[in-house]
């Protein structure tokens, strides 16, 4: 018979068995993918509650089912701290991913068939900002900027002559791997001289925003959307911020246009993560992020690495692997055997597809986390140099040696391991 107040562990050894091998493969590795981070216990405690059972479409005060009165004070609460971390108007704390945030905040603004313009995917845009295998790129026509090949940065001049050329309706800023600070005000001024919305997705750097260690978009965007699980450090979920014109379409577009029931567990745990971003420590932690950042970046410079745009203002940098003669597909499967996670990433103008690209994408958010500083980020550089220069399996068990002593030097989630799991 089942037992409905069972464990995982005993209920269901099996799947139990795979997050305690998930569990050890985080803890083990230096996990360098610059989307990723480690929840709080806390964070992850509010993700396993249940709230997951409660129906709430709607919003607070507003729901289509009886019963909500303690998710409308949850779902109250994260949006309130929201708001207070980033100065918004208004917060939408609903969206279930950044791409539902992205999809809904555009069908918002712009109607099917009209003109968005975005930083092109393999010059470090988004899938989401109008790919053509996105539904983003089917339901709205879209033209992409890209970056300057010699600087690897925004060229705001080339913009603004493009999208008066395109009249694009709303145009979009950010990205997954352009590890430069945007110019908000250079967009906002470029929107307003062709009457466009302008939306920044800050899914990368929202974390570096709550920290105080990167400008807001807050003041100078329509809407800002975004993750919550990269640097803000929160559950695997979405957000959007606007002003307060924009509120009603914003909620209208999340429920009842695209989303159905909220999920409020991960709301709640949304709230967590936020109320953790409103401390100091917080800006401590997006602070080091940035500084651990820039440490790597320089010391992979001093080994002869090529970093597009010549380094980092964030937490990420792409490097180009080309004159190390090594495609980003086979650093990424050297680096993991030696226990470094990274990710193959395209650089701009790749003369190699996405499945191969020129080369790989590295960020510091989770390692900061984990409380590794600048030195173990010039020792994080050396591996990375040994491994891909030499990746004979002796260079990579000794690479990997080193990777189990910072690992065990720096643990993770310790004490929860049997509290938890
Ligand atoms: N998966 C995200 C990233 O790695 O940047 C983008 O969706």
């Amino acid at each position: 018979m089942l037992n409905h107040n069972a464990s995982l562990r005993d209920a269901d050894p099996v799947v139990a068995a795979l997050v305690d091998r998930e569990l050890h493969r985080q803890q083990n590795g230096l996990q360098l993918i610059a989307s990723e981070n480690f929840a709080s216990r806390a964070v992850i405690d509010a993700v396993g509650t249940p709230l997951t059972n409660k129906y709430a479409e709607g919003y607070p005060g507003k729901r289509y089912y009886g019963g909500c009165e303690v998710v409308d004070e949850v779902e109250r609460l994260a949006i309130d701290r929201a708001i207070e971390l980033f100065g918004a108007d208004h917060a939408n704390v609903q969206p279930h991913s950044g791409s539902q945030a992205n999809f809904a905040a555009y069908m918002a603004l712009i109607r099917p068939g009209e003109l968005l313009m975005g930083l092109s995917l393999p010059h470090g845009g988004h899938l989401t900002h109008g790919h053509k295998v996105s539904h983003t790129g089917i339901v709205w026509q879209a033209v992409h900027y890209g970056v300057d090949t010699a600087t690897g940065r925004i060229d705001y001049d080339a913009v603004r002559d493009q999208a008066k050329r395109d009249r694009p309706r709303l145009i979009v800023a950010g990205g997954s791997a352009y590890p430069r600070i945007i110019d908000f005000a250079a967009f906002r001024s470029i929107a307003d001289e062709i009457d466009a919305f302008f939306l920044v997705d800050m899914a990368h750097f929202a974390g570096l925003v709550a920290g105080g260690a990167h400008p807001s978009p807050v003041p100078f965007a329509d809407v800002v959307t975004s993750t919550t699980h990269k640097t803000l450090r929160g559950p695997r979920a979405g957000l959007i911020l606007c002003r307060e014109e924009f509120a009603r379409r914003i909620d209208k577009s999340v429920f009842p246009g695209h989303q159905g029931g909220p999920m409020e567990h991960a709301i709640a745990a949304k709230a967590v993560a936020f109320g953790e971003a409103l401390t100091s420590d917080f800006q401590d932690y997006a602070h080091a992020t940035v500084e651990n950042a820039r440490t790597m970046a320089q010391a992979l410079g001093g080994y002869g690495f090529d970093l597009v745009s010549g380094g980092t203002d964030t937490h990420l940098m792409l490097v180009d692997l080309r004159p190390k003669k090594l495609t980003g597909k086979a650093a990424e499967s050297i680096l993991e055997r030696a226990g470094i996670i990274v990710n193959k990433n395209t650089i701009p103008d790749d003369p190699e597809s996405p499945f191969v690209t020129s080369g790989i994408r590295l960020g510091t958010p989770a390692m900061t986390t984990r409380g590794l500083g600048p030195l173990e980020m010039e020792h994080i550089a050396e591996l990375i140099n040994r491994a891909l220069t030499r990746p004979d399996e002796a260079t990579l068990a000794a690479v990997r040696d080193d990777v189990n002593e910072l690992t065990e030097a720096f643990p993770l989630y310790q004490p929860m391991v049997e509290a938890v799991f």
